[in-house]
């Protein structure tokens, strides 16, 4: 991956919700949530890690909101049942670019890879055993949410697997002390005052975090009896939700 540093704050930003994942951030990205996002390289590895068990012959793995494809690489690198494909989606053509680049220095992986330029929210699914949402749901307009994993839980094959990665927010007085120690994170990954507030502005009603009481609920009103965390740092937790 590229490792251009991220200095799109250091400069005053435009305004409010203002953050776009444009071809500005797809340049220094894996370096920006390298040093945002606290435990984000072992959610990646783990991502791997279960695709490789869960997944089934003959089916598709998704990866929703693929980003520069950090995920997909990891799934590609660990799945060996016959007859997968990873189907690596997001709504970034600039994203997507950069991934498809960077896929073309690999050469090892067995597992066929698509890069789909689409909506999420809009996607038609085929059969899958593995679905992951890493980082990305928090994205997602609250009221699409339920639709989007009840569409992901009816694609998904007996057995299979969705992986859910999001910050979250919990009950005060422990919401003040974890965005506390997330910004001391920042700060020691080398982010100024700056650039942590113009970050923070340019994101807030982009990124829209939810506690976890309210993924789980969903994740079962989506169908999925079976779900539970797998991790857990700061205030960012993943899931594993088995159908
Ligand atoms: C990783 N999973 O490295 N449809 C498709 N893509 C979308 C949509 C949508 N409606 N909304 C947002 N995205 C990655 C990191 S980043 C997380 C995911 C972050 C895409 C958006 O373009 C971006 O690439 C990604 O979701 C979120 O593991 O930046 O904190």
């Amino acid at each position: 991956m590229t490792d251009q540093p991220d200095t799109l704050f250091q400069t005053p930003w435009q305004g409010v919700g203002d953050f776009r994942f444009d071809e500005r951030v797809a340049q220094v990205f894996p370096d920006m949530i390298r040093r945002s996002v606290p435990g984000y390289g072992h959610v990646i590895g783990l991502t791997g890690l279960i695709a490789k068990r869960y997944a089934q012959p003959n089916t598709a793995l998704y990866d929703l909101g693929c980003s520069l494809g950090a995920t997909t690489l990891s799934m590609a690198s660990q799945v060996t049942e016959a007859g997968c494909h990873i189907v690596a989606v997001d709504n970034s053509e600039a994203m997507l670019q950069k991934a498809r680049e960077l896929a073309t220095d690999r050469v090892m992986d067995p597992i066929p890879i698509t890069w789909q330029h689409a909506d999420i929210c809009a996607l038609t699914l085929v059969p899958c055993s593995v679905v992951t949402l890493n980082f990305t749901l928090q994205f997602i307009d609250p009221s699409h949410r339920l639709d989007l994993l009840s569409r992901i839980y009816d694609a998904l094959t007996p057995g299979g697997v969705l992986i859910l990665a999001e910050k979250v927010t919990v009950a005060e007085p422990a919401q003040e002390h974890l965005n506390t120690l997330h910004l001391d994170f920042k700060r020691a990954n080398g982010y100024s005052e700056l650039e942590i507030a113009g970050k923070r502005q340019a994101i807030e009603q982009v990124l829209i975090p939810e506690s976890p009481d309210t993924h789980h609920t969903r994740l079962q009103q989506a169908g999925f009896n079976t779900a539970f965390e797998f991790f857990h740092c700061l205030n960012f937790t993943a899931w594993m939700a088995v159908k």
